[in-house]
């Protein structure tokens, strides 16, 4: 029997990318959203190995009504890939909006945590399973304005270590995947809420990496031999690289 890959944030960019990349390779998917008419055509595209489920990560009662609705054949998880997330504002510490601060610190923090929680007591019985979190290269280098989302992204690297410290002596795997700049999802979209002429902005002559380079390397992840475990992949685009870290010469002119 195929393996059942449980894929959050399966309605846009990565998620979707990555839902279609399993389905190609045979897996059965079950992908997961709030927009629900999103999941039905991606259905509609993927056909019977796809199962859309709706639920709003961040919401404990919704994650668990939804699973506690699969179908017995789609119950057994064999890897989640923990991709629901979003950034809001790029405003400075000091004038972003404390809501944005928490929808963020709820799904990529809580919602990730919680799915995982709830998939690990089955993985760990059958010595199986494989969890793969998008983390990104906002939780190790910092930058103005990412101030929660980074650190959002800094929880999910240090928390897949941590799982892996807590599953020795099992076969199960964790992987954190961490791209830079990706364009072709609503990723900016949503962080500039709506303004798409600022989002599109930010991959002007980038040559940002692409949905499907995040779904190949999540495949890649999954599809090593079972005694392999990929920790952490870093993944962003030729032309994004680092600077010198700015020195401010006028603080302390007379
Ligand atoms: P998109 O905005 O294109 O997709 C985000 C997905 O997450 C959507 O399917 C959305 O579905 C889902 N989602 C958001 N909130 C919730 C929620 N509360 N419950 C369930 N699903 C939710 O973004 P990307 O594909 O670009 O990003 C995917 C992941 O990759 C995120 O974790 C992001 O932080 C990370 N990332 C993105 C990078 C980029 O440059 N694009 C770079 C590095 C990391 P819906 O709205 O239907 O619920
Ligand atoms: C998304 C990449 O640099 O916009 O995680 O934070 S970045």
């Amino acid at each position: 029997m195929p393996q059942t890959i449980l894929v959050t944030g399966a309605s846009a960019g990565f998620g979707q990318a990555i839902c279609q990349s399993l389905v190609e390779k045979g897996y059965r998917v079950i992908g997961v959203a709030r927009r629900f008419e999103k999941l039905q055509s991606l259905k509609g595209v993927l056909g019977e190995q796809f199962f859309p489920l709706q639920m709003d990560v961040s919401k404990s009662e919704q994650v668990d009504q939804a699973l506690a609705s699969l179908p017995v054949e789609w119950q057994q998880i064999d890897a989640l890939v923990n991709n629901a997330g979003l950034a809001l504002g790029l405003d400075p510490a000091y004038q972003a909006d404390f809501a944005d601060w928490q929808t963020m610190i709820e799904t990529n923090i809580i919602g990730l945590t919680y799915l995982t929680r709830i998939v690990l007591p089955d993985m760990v019985k059958r010595n199986q399973g494989h969890v793969v979190n998008i983390g990104s290269t906002a939780g190790t280098i910092p930058y103005p304005g990412g101030n929660v989302y980074g650190a959002t992204k800094a929880y999910v690297k240090q928390f897949s270590q941590n799982l892996r410290a807590d599953l020795a002596g099992t076969r199960l795997r964790v992987t954190n995947i961490e791209p830079g700049l990706c364009g072709g999802t609503e990723f900016s979209n949503v962080r500039f809420k709506g303004d798409d002429e600022r989002a599109a902005k930010l991959y002007d002559g980038a040559g940002s990496i692409q949905p499907e380079d995040i779904a190949s390397t999540v495949l890649w992840a999954l599809e090593q031999p079972a005694h392999v475990n990929i920790s952490r992949i870093e993944i962003v685009p030729v032309s994004q690289t680092f600077g010198p870290q700015p020195i401010d010469r006028t603080l302390w002119e007379e």
